[in-house]
């Protein structure tokens, strides 16, 4: 198998993708990003680094010791790049400008470790990204981040599981590389990733099942007794959004983070969770709304928004709004 690295596929995406330079530069730094984290997890059991900090975040999570050396790890990796402005981070209350960036053009939004709940158990985690053009000149602002998801020039995910892989779209295909721990190398091994349609399984928390309205507590019960236009499919949670968005991708089916009666909008976070991964997943040939519009069409009007998700095959998500709203 030829063995195409990371930065080669930089350059295809630059010649076919009008990708510049400097955002080549910018997936560089994430998969630096990528590397450093996955070695951090790793030796985390060893250095008492699986716990909480006894803090609380913005989101009024309790702040675990990883989710804050993640977040840190990308304030340094980008702190010294002149082409980024700025960044967005679940872990961070308000934007963070970076002293380099005051003529960058890009900004970065991010969620520096998703299923951070799974740091103690050994699941699945992953990096969240998104890669904005700024809109303005001079400082940048609030606004410039509160761009809809069809304005990203690029976005993926880093997952940490058995293996490390980073799955991106730079406008073109979505391609995955794995890591080569050996070498700290990434490889391309999933080139022109479609997502499937008609197989795959079924993931949502089901416990919360008794906070949804009516229409979505039937619409999951028809996915459960497998009454869908697949019939007979699996039912798959990891508690961490990057794996169980990896494995719909890859095999198809469906991942729902329903809204709730008392918290209509849901818990996913818009900016740097939701609309990356919907561009990721329609790059691929899905689709992902907030059970009636579609993610990257929603214009943010906060920094840590929230709104429910269903993203996955096209198929699935169509059957989704035909069983909510029809
Ligand atoms: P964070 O870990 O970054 O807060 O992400 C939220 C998340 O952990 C997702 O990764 C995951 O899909 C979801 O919450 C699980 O939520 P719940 O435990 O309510 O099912």
């Amino acid at each position: 198998m030829t063995r195409h690295t990371l930065s080669e596929q930089f350059f295809r995406d630059q010649a076919q993708h009008s990708a510049s330079g400097g955002l080549s530069s910018v997936l560089n730094r994430i998969s630096l990003v990528g590397r450093m984290l996955a070695a951090e997890i790793m030796r985390a059991g060893f250095v008492g680094k699986l716990g909480y900090t006894g803090t609380t975040n913005v989101q009024d999570e309790n702040v675990r010791a990883l989710d804050v050396i993640s977040n840190d790890i990308v304030l340094q990796v980008f702190e010294s790049m002149p082409m980024m402005a700025g960044i967005a981070s679940e872990e961070m209350e308000d934007i963070h400008l970076l002293p380099e960036g005051e003529n960058g053009k890009y900004l970065l939004t991010v969620d520096p470790l998703d299923g951070s709940g799974n740091v103690d158990v050994a699941g699945q985690m992953g990096t969240i990204f998104g890669i904005y053009r700024r809109q303005s000149s001079g400082k940048a602002t609030l606004a410039d981040f509160l761009q809809a998801g069809t304005n990203l020039v690029a976005a993926g995910y880093v997952l940490y599981g058995p293996c490390t892989m980073l799955v991106y779209s730079a406008g073109g295909p979505v391609n995955g590389f794995t890591l080569d721990r050996s070498i700290g190398t990434f490889f391309l091994t999933h080139p022109n990733l479609r997502i499937p349609e008609g197989e795959g399984s079924y993931s949502v928390n089901e416990a919360n099942e008794g906070k949804w309205d009516a229409r979505t507590q039937a619409m999951v019960r028809t996915f459960r007794t497998q009454q869908t236009r697949c019939g007979k499919r699996s039912a798959r949670y990891a508690g961490a959004l990057v794996g169980d968005f990896h494995r719909t991708l890859l095999k198809g089916g469906i991942y729902m983070y329903p809204g709730e009666a008392k918290k209509p909008e849901g818990k996913l976070r818009l900016l740097y969770e939701n609309a990356p991964l919907a561009f990721v997943c329609e790059k691929a040939g899905g689709a992902a709304t907030d059970g009636k519009q579609r993610i990257l069409a929603i214009t943010p009007q906060k920094l840590h928004q929230r709104t429910p998700l269903y993203i996955g095959s096209k198929g699935d998500v169509e059957e989704v709004h035909s069983l909510l709203h029809d």
